[in-house]
C-alpha cells in the first residue's frame, strides 16, 4: 500500500529565547499543545482511502526524516513556508518524492516548485486526486491546478486529528472564500470575491461526527461566515438541533443585524473573531476595508457581548492612517473595549497580494527577504514613522495590552465577570499564556 506522509510545517521563531540577541529566525516554535487544527490533512486523507496517511504536526510532533512513506505532502501557512522549504529538501536529499500545497506555495507557486516535485495550487480537492494518480502511474506533473465547481468531500478522517495534543474542539469548513476585498489579504487573493459553499447536509455529517467523537465544540474555519446571510441562517438552524458549541470569524457587520445575532447564539455560537484592523479610518479606508467604520467598533463589540458572544480581535498595525500615536491608543482601545482576546500583527505585503503590489509600485518595500515576512517586523517604509519605530510601536502595543492592568481589566475586573466565572479565569490563563510568548518575542497565535 502506498504511504504518504503529510507535514503542517512549524514555524520559526524569529527571536532566540534570550532576549538582547539578534534576531537569527532558526529557532522552531514548538508547543506541547496545538489548540487551532486545520482541516487539511483530515480532508486529503478521506479523498485517498487506499492510501496509508501519516499526519504531522510539526509544531507539537518531532519530524520523522526516516521514515518509510512514499510521498513526502508538505503544507505551508504563510512564513512557515521557509520551514516547509527546508523539510523538503531534506527529504529530497534523501531520495523522497516531495509535493507541496497551501495558502502560501499556492501564491508563490513557481518560487515552491523549485524545492520540491509537484506543487498544488489553491483547493486540493480535485488536484490532490489527480497527483496521487499521477505519482502511481510514475507520471507526476510539476504542478497541479484544478478549480471546483462545487465545494464537497468525503466525511474527513478526524480520527488522524483526535489522536494528537489539540483542544477540545475540532474544525469543520462551511465555506471557501469572503465577498470584501482587502487589499492584504491572501483569502481574496486566491478566491477573489467567490464563496464556495458546502451543502448544508454535509457540514451537518461533518459535526455529528465530531459529536461521535466525543467532543462538544468545533471551530467553524471559514474566513467570514457572514458571506451569504441566507446560508447561515439556514445552517444556524440545523446546528441548533444537535446542541453543540462553537465558534468562528466573520466581519463585525453581523453586529448591525440582531436577528442573526441571536440566530447564531440560538444555535450554540460562543465566540467570534474579527479582523478589525486599525482604530484609524484611514488606515481602513486604504486597505480597501472602508465598509468598516471605527466609529462604530465600540458600539459593535458591544452589541456582541450583549448577544451573549465573545470577541476576539485580530488588528494590524502599519497602514497608511497610522501615527505612533494611534497605535499607542490601540491599547487604550482594547483595554476600554475589554477585549478578551486580541491579536495583533505588522502589516505585511505577501507576495501575490493587491497591498505587495502596491508597495512594490510605490517603491517602498524596504526587506525583500520574503522568507523573513512572519507579521512581526516592518518589512515596509510605513507613511508616518520609519520601520524600526513600527517594529519598535508593535511590541510595545503587545506589552502593554498584555501588561497585568489590562489582562485584569479584560477578563476578572468586569461587571459581567460572576456571570461565567469559569469562562473569564479561562480567557485569564490565555492572557498570561500569551503574555510569556511576546516576552520571547513569539506573536501570540500558535496555539
Ligand atoms: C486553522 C488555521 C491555523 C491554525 C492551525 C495551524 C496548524 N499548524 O495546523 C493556527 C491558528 C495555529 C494557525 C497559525 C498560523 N496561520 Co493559519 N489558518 C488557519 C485557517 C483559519 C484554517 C486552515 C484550514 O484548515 N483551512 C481549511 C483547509 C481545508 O483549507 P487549506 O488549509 O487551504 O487546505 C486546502 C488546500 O490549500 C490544499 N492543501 C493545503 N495544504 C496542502 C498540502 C499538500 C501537500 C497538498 C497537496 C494540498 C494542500 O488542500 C486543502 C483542501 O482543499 C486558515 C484560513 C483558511 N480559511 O484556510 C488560516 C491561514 C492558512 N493561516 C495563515 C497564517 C498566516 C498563519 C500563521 C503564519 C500566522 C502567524 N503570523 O503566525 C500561523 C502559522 C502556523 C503554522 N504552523 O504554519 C494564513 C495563510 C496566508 C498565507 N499567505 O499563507 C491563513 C490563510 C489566514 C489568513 N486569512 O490569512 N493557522
Ligand atoms: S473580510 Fe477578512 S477574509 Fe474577507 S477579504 Fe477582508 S481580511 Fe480577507
Amino acid at each position: 500500500m502506498m504511504k504518504i506522509l503529510f507535514i503542517q510545517s512549524t514555524p520559526l521563531s524569529a527571536y532566540p529565547r534570550l532576549r538582547g540577541k539578534r534576531p537569527d529566525r532558526t529557532h522552531l516554535i514548538k508547543k506541547r499543545r496545538l489548540y487551532f487544527v486545520g482541516l487539511a490533512p483530515a480532508i486529503l486523507a478521506a479523498l485517498v482511502p487506499d492510501v496509508e496517511f501519516e499526519v504531522c504536526l510539526e509544531t507539537i510532533e518531532d519530524v520523522n526524516f526516516e521514515t518509510d512513506a512514499d510521498l513526502i505532502a508538505i503544507s505551508a501557512m504563510g512564513h512557515a513556508v521557509i520551514r516547509s522549504i527546508d523539510l523538503a529538501k531534506e527529504f529530497r536529499k534523501r531520495g523522497k518524492t516531495v509535493v507541496m500545497g497551501g495558502y502560501m506555495v499556492s501564491l508563490m507557486p513557481e518560487e515552491a516548485k523549485k524545492y520540491c516535485d509537484s506543487v498544488i495550487i489553491g483547493d486540493g480537492e480535485k488536484s490532490f486526486v489527480r497527483m496521487v494518480e499521477d505519482y502511481k502511474q510514475g507520471n507526476l506533473q510539476p504542478f497541479y491546478d484544478i478549480p471546483l465547481d462545487e465545494l464537497t468531500y468525503p466525511l474527513p478522517k478526524y480520527e488522524l486529528l483526535t489522536e494528537k495534543k489539540i483542544g477540545d474542539f475540532l474544525p469543520v469548513q462551511a465555506g471557501r472564500g469572503c465577498p470584501n476585498s482587502c487589499s492584504f489579504c491572501s483569502v481574496y487573493c486566491l478566491y477573489k470575491n467567490t464563496y464556495l459553499k458546502r451543502e448544508i447536509s454535509e457540514v451537518v455529517r461533518d459535526i455529528k461526527r465530531i459529536k461521535a467523537l466525543g467532543y462538544k465544540k468545533f471551530l467553524l474555519l471559514d474566513d467570514n461566515i457572514l458571506s451569504d446571510r441566507a446560508y447561515m441562517i439556514a445552517l444556524c438552524a440545523e446546528i441548533k438541533k444537535l446542541g453543540m458549541q462553537w465558534m468562528s470569524q466573520c466581519s463585525i457587520n453581523i453586529a448591525d443585524d440582531e436577528e442573526m445575532l441571536r440566530i447564531a447564539y440560538d444555535s450554540g455560537c460562543r465566540t467570534l473573531s474579527f479582523g478589525i484592523e486599525s482604530i484609524s479610518q484611514e488606515s481602513l479606508n486604504s486597505m480597501q476595508k472602508a465598509w468598516a467604520k471605527v466609529e462604530d467598533y465600540s458600539r459593535q463589540i458591544r452589541k456582541i457581548s450583549e448577544a451573549g458572544i465573545d470577541v476576539s480581535t485580530e488588528m494590524v498595525v502599519g497602514a497608511d492612517g497610522d501615527t505612533l500615536l494611534s497605535i499607542e491608543r490601540t491599547a487604550d482601545f482594547i483595554t476600554e473595549n475589554k477585549i478578551v482576546v486580541p491579536r495583533f500583527y505588522i502589516l505585511t505585503p505577501i507576495p501575490g497580494t493587491v497591498f505587495h503590489r502596491q508597495m512594490m509600485e510605490q517603491g517602498r518595500i524596504v526587506n525583500d527577504q520574503m522568507y523573513q515576512y512572519d507579521g512581526a517586523e516592518a518589512i515596509f517604509q510605513p507613511k508616518h514613522m520609519t520601520p524600526e519605530q513600527l517594529t519598535e510601536a508593535y511590541w510595545k502595543l503587545y506589552r502593554k495590552v498584555f501588561s497585568f492592568p489590562s489582562i485584569l481589566k479584560r477578563t476578572i475586573v468586569r461587571k459581567d465577570f460572576w456571570s461565567s466565572p469559569l469562562k473569564y479565569l479561562f480567557y485569564l490563563y490565555v492572557n498570561f499564556y500569551y503574555r510569556g510568548q511576546i516576552r520571547k518575542r513569539i506573536t501570540p497565535n500558535i496555539i
